[in-house]
């Protein structure tokens, strides 16, 4: 299910970013800053697929699963999801000062209806992060996922972890559910892993 796929050499391309030369070179970057321009759509595109995904985690859990103690004194399904926001908002707090934060989630009394309003409004600011910051047109240089972290300069690399830090809670959401009597219909798993529909709709 989650075979390597080959990078295409379009995307590839773009990404190469060390040239040398006089004329070639500014004919060159005119080229990249057109496609840096197409990457930031496709950042935020991607995100906002990837947002999808935890709306439909959310609204298709049982609610008794939400603060339902897990076994191992580990987090609530509901800390997950709030943790997921206020994480979301402390990229956007040190990546992109012009933006603004939107107010945090507390994990002891958020509900699921709350969940989704808080994460589709940090969606919504991470999205335009990411179309800035990937667009090439904007004062964000740097990510810096931790105030703690070294920043990192803006790539794909910064979406990659911003998605992957989500799909890596959602496992934990699907697990922690099943564990507590809860588990998730096939159905559901499946569509949290359509990619390809999320991109259409
Ligand atoms: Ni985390």
């Amino acid at each position: 299910m989650h075979a390597h796929q080959r990078i295409p050499p379009r995307v590839a391309a773009a990404t190469t970013r060390t040239y040398d030369g006089g004329e070639e070179q500014l004919a060159m970057s005119a080229h990249i800053n057109k496609l840096d321009r197409g990457m930031g759509q496709i950042a935020a595109r991607i995100f906002a697929a990837n947002q999808q995904m935890n709306q439909l985690l959310i609204e298709a859990l049982n609610p008794a699963a939400w603060k339902a103690k897990p076994p191992g004194g580990v987090r609530t399904i509901a800390a997950i999801f709030t943790h997921m926001h206020n994480v979301r908002c402390k990229w956007v707090r040190l990546t992109a000062s012009h933006l603004t934060v939107p107010a945090l989630l507390n994990r002891a009394h958020c509900t699921p209806d709350e969940a989704r309003a808080g994460l589709a409004e940090s969606g919504s600011r991470c999205v335009e992060m990411l179309t800035h910051a990937l667009g090439g047109d904007s004062p964000v240089t740097e990510f810096l996922r931790d105030s703690l972290a070294q920043p990192w300069p803006v790539g794909p690399e910064m979406l990659c972890y911003m998605v992957a830090h989500e799909a890596h809670h959602r496992g934990q959401v699907c697990m922690l559910a099943h564990q507590l009597g809860f588990p998730l219909a096939g159905k559901v798993t499946s569509a949290m892993w359509n990619w390809e529909r999320l991109w259409r709709d």
